[in-house]
């Protein structure tokens, strides 16, 4: 463990856990899973019975998200829903959604003495999460609980909810900080990138597709949740079923197409998000089949005719722009994407413009599998 994560624990014991209304005293906490944003640990409860409980236990990673009151309302305000359609459906909700722990004070997070934010979840026990499919019907499971996700909150008040990152999925916005990125090259790092840069600049007009169909209102913003790995769906252990969405730090108005193209993105690869050999990278059009049967068969009903035609331009442009996001952090020195590794993040930009490649080989086969399933 490093330095740093070992003074976060001394910290979490001393500043953080006290302050949640768990009936029981920390025993430990452990950093936890493999996200990019937040900094989430495991921490381990001795209750007031007797039995040990775990929480998770994250630190808001405020640089990327500026208001964390308002991501917090959010936050409370979905899962609140979500829970009473859960209910309704006759699921539990302590398992089909993340419950928000509150503070002694009632509040939905709290701000510790270096002003840090900080939130607690009830540990959804009994689950996996993948880094990539092992089953192709696991994905299939996966597919559904995102569309089953955005259905039931196809009738969430979305004027109430904030904008946690602004223009988070407005793609020409990022080539244009992309450019920006490439124009300071503060530390040198664009002449060792010169094809990533061009198979970027080749593809600019793509860029617009949607943000100018979004603009002209024939794409609709529906209420989505704008992050949709696979490692943000945690599965049942017990049935394999893909039981609850977390990482709800991004559920914003946005496209279908987006929360589609995001879970193709990661999911239909053949390999990690940070494989270094791209031989091993390539869209699976099985998966790719998989996602878009059960995506469509949860949510499709009320999607247009046009956001459907769409779902292929929907995963190259998501593929295309986290791609352009990881090349910028790398030209930009690695201030946004946590990095394990020298080159980390442009390992990451390789094996997103790997794929887009590969999509557009495979466009066609991608525009039929999609009609199959369009059911009209
Ligand atoms: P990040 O924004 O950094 O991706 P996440 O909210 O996705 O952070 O959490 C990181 C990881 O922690 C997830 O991929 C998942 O494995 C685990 N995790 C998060 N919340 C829970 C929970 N309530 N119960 C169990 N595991 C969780
Ligand atoms: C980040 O938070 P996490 O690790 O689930 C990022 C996504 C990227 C993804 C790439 C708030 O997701 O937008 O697609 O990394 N989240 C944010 O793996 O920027
Ligand atoms: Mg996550």
């Amino acid at each position: 463990m490093s330095g740093p994560d070992r003074q976060k624990l001394d910290w979490i014991a001393e500043q953080v856990a006290p302050s949640f209304q768990i009936d029981g005293l920390l025993a430990g906490s452990l950093p936890y899973g493999s996200g990019h944003i937040n900094d989430t640990f495991a921490a381990y409860f001795q209750m007031n019975d007797g039995t040990v409980r775990r929480y998770i236990v994250q630190k808001i990673n405020t640089g990327i998200f500026k208001n964390p009151g308002e991501l917090m309302e959010n936050v409370s305000g979905v899962t609140s829903f979500l829970k009473e359609r859960i209910l309704q459906n006759g699921g539990d909700p302590l398992r089909e959604t993340l419950t928000v722990v509150p503070t002694r004070e009632g509040g939905s997070y709290m701000t510790d003495a270096q002003g840090a934010a900080w939130r607690c979840y009830v540990f959804v026990e009994d689950t996996v999460t993948y880094q990539i499919v092992e089953k192709p019907e696991d994905f299939y499971t996966v597919a559904r609980t995102f569309g089953q996700f955005q259905r039931l909150l196809a009738d969430y008040p979305a004027h109430t909810l904030h904008e946690t990152i602004p223009l988070f999925h407005d793609t020409p916005n990022r080539y244009r900080n992309f450019l920006h990125a490439l124009e300071e090259d503060k530390l040198g790092r664009a002449a060792g990138v010169a094809g990533e840069i061009a198979f970027v600049k080749e593809r600019e007009a793509f860029t617009h597709l949607l943000a100018d169909l979004q603009r002209t209102g024939e794409l609709p913003l529906r209420v989505t949740h704008n992050d949709t790995k696979l490692n943000n769906i945690l599965i049942d252990k017990a049935t394999g079923r893909g039981l609850c969405v977390i990482d709800l730090d991004t559920v914003m108005p946005g496209l279908a197409l987006h929360d589609y193209g995001d879970s193709i993105r990661f999911g239909a690869s053949t390999a990690l998000e940070d494989e270094p050999d791209l031989d091993k990278v390539s869209m699976d059009l099985g998966l790719f089949e998989l996602f878009t049967k059960g995506f469509l068969e949860t949510a499709g009903q009320v999607f247009t005719d046009k956001e459907i035609e769409l779902l292929p331009a929907g995963a190259k442009m998501m593929t295309l722009e986290c791609g352009m996001r990881f090349l910028t952090d790398y030209l930009e020195g690695d201030t946004y994407f946590k990095i394990h590794r020298e080159g980390h993040n442009l390992d990451r930009a390789r094996t997103q413009f790997k794929l887009v490649g590969d999509m557009e080989k495979k466009w066609e086969q991608m525009q039929q599998i999609v009609q199959k399933y369009a059911g009209r």
